[in-house]
């Protein structure tokens, strides 16, 4: 048994959920973790090479059914959210915005006609697509966003920003949530349609192996059958991030063992007066009360996997996984940053990475205190966001 599955959490897991985290974590062990560090140095990183190898593993949209996608079930597919963001969050979100976000709104809200002419080559990390929610001035309250786009004719013409897009300056389309005279709808966006432009954000401290971009739309003329379909208000995208959000819960988790595993090899050979601090029971408090969390936060996000698997999870059970697991995910980093010492700042270690990073996932997918309000909804039934 690993030392940190205390309450031995593997013996919840079908065989089949075991193999495909294997293959996962092998996949991370070979194409991630060499070179992630650098990635995250240098801000830079092979996306589309990336992609085309999640794509082969069948890691893209694999909890979806149908076109090309792995049909596997959600649990399975939180177990490779896990081991991805074990490599690093820029990772797991570059994956989580392809499957959860892009390719869930077309197999979700898409026509046929749509899901076949994308889902296919998306699946195969041929196409990458990007999700765009958040507007500079509308972010955890996109009831509020400015994109527009009007009728002309049986075209749309879209016009508006959007901020923070992940995977943005890399993708071939883009999901874009738009006011409308009819409410918000969602459009399939090619991002070589002129008068879209993207451009990188540059200077981050955090999700540094990831691409983040703002996407401009200078009057983007599409046609009719750029529409979702089925998306006919903000409930569409608030129901795409319950998947994404679902991700995060199982993910942040991977992230969280991969210090804690750091900081107990560490700390087993790190010396200060006379001994390993591992035996020192300050430290070992530490050590326990981490993988106590873990272990809980664990526990929490197969219980959504169990939920959703079968088709009884609601939005704030979800919320309830990403506000817990992303807040202690984030509290274990920076208690085990602590355990390195002086040796904890730099990149030679994956923790100040997983710190950094965690801070991104923290406020993404619904921050903190959206969360908090979305379960103080649910407990009291007064709505406290407005
Ligand atoms: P509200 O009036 O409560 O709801 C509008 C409609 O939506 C429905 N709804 C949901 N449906 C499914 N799932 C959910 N989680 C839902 N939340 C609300 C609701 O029932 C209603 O339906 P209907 O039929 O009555 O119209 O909306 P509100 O404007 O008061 O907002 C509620 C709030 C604050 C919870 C929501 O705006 C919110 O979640 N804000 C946070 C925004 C956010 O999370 N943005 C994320 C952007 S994407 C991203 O960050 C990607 S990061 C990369 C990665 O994932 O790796
Ligand atoms: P704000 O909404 O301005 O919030 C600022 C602070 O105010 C927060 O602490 C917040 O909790 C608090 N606050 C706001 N309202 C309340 C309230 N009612 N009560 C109490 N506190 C409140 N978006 C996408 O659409 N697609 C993406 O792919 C994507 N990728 C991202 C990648 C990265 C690296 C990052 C950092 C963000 C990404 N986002 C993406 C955007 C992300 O979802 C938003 O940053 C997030 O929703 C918060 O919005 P904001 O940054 O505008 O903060």
């Amino acid at each position: 048994m690993h030392p940190l599955d205390l309450i031995d959490i593997e013996d919840m897991l079908g065989e089949e959920e075991r193999a495909i985290r294997d293959v996962t974590r092998g996949i991370v062990d070979d194409t991630v973790r060499p070179k992630v560090a650098m990635w995250w140095e240098e801000g830079e990183l092979p996306a589309r090479e990336l992609m085309t190898g999640f794509g082969e593993a069948g890691l893209l949209g694999m909890h979806l059914e149908g076109y090309g996608c792995a049909g596997t079930s959600a649990t399975a597919y939180g177990l490779a959210a896990m081991e991805l963001e074990a490599g690093d969050s820029g990772i797991r979100s570059m994956v989580s915005v392809q499957g959860s976000l892009a390719m869930y709104a077309i197999h979700r809200f898409g026509s046929p006609e749509q899901r076949e002419r994308w889902l296919p080559d998306m699946a195969r990390g041929a196409v990458i697509g990007c999700f765009g929610l958040t507007e500079a001035d509308a972010g955890s309250n996109p009831a509020s966003m400015r994109t527009y786009a009007r009728k002309d004719g049986t075209d749309w013409v879209l016009s508006g920003s959007k901020m923070w897009i992940t995977n943005g300056s890399v993708a071939d389309i883009a999901i874009v949530w738009a006011r409308t005279d009819d409410g918000i709808r969602g459009f399939i966006v090619p991002t070589d349609s002129p008068g879209f432009h993207a451009s990188v954000i540059h200077h981050k401290v955090s999700l540094r192996a990831s691409i983040t971009s703002e996407l401009v739309f200078d009057d983007v003329r599409l046609p009719q059958d750029a529409l979702l379909p089925e998306a006919t208000s903000l409930g569409a995208p608030l129901r795409c991030l319950n998947e994404a959000r679902f991700g995060i819960a199982f993910g942040t988790m991977g992230a969280a063992r991969e210090c804690l595993e750091t900081a107990l090899d560490y700390a087993a050979t790190r010396e200060q007066f006379d001994r390993p601090i591992s035996g020192f029971q300050l430290t070992q408090r530490k050590f326990v009360d981490m993988a106590v969390e873990l272990n809980k936060g664990m526990l929490l996000a197969l219980r959504l996997g169990r939920l959703k698997d079968a088709g009884r999870i609601t939005p704030e059970q979800v919320s309830a996984g990403k506000l817990n697991n992303a807040r202690e995910a984030l509290n274990i980093a920076r208690e085990c940053r602590a355990i390195l010492g002086g040796s904890g700042i730099t990149l030679e270690y994956p923790v100040i990475r997983h710190m950094n990073n965690l801070e991104s996932v923290y406020t993404y997918e619904g921050t903190n205190e959206m969360h908090t309000l979305v379960i103080g909804q649910a407990l009291t039934g007064v709505s406290a966001f407005r």
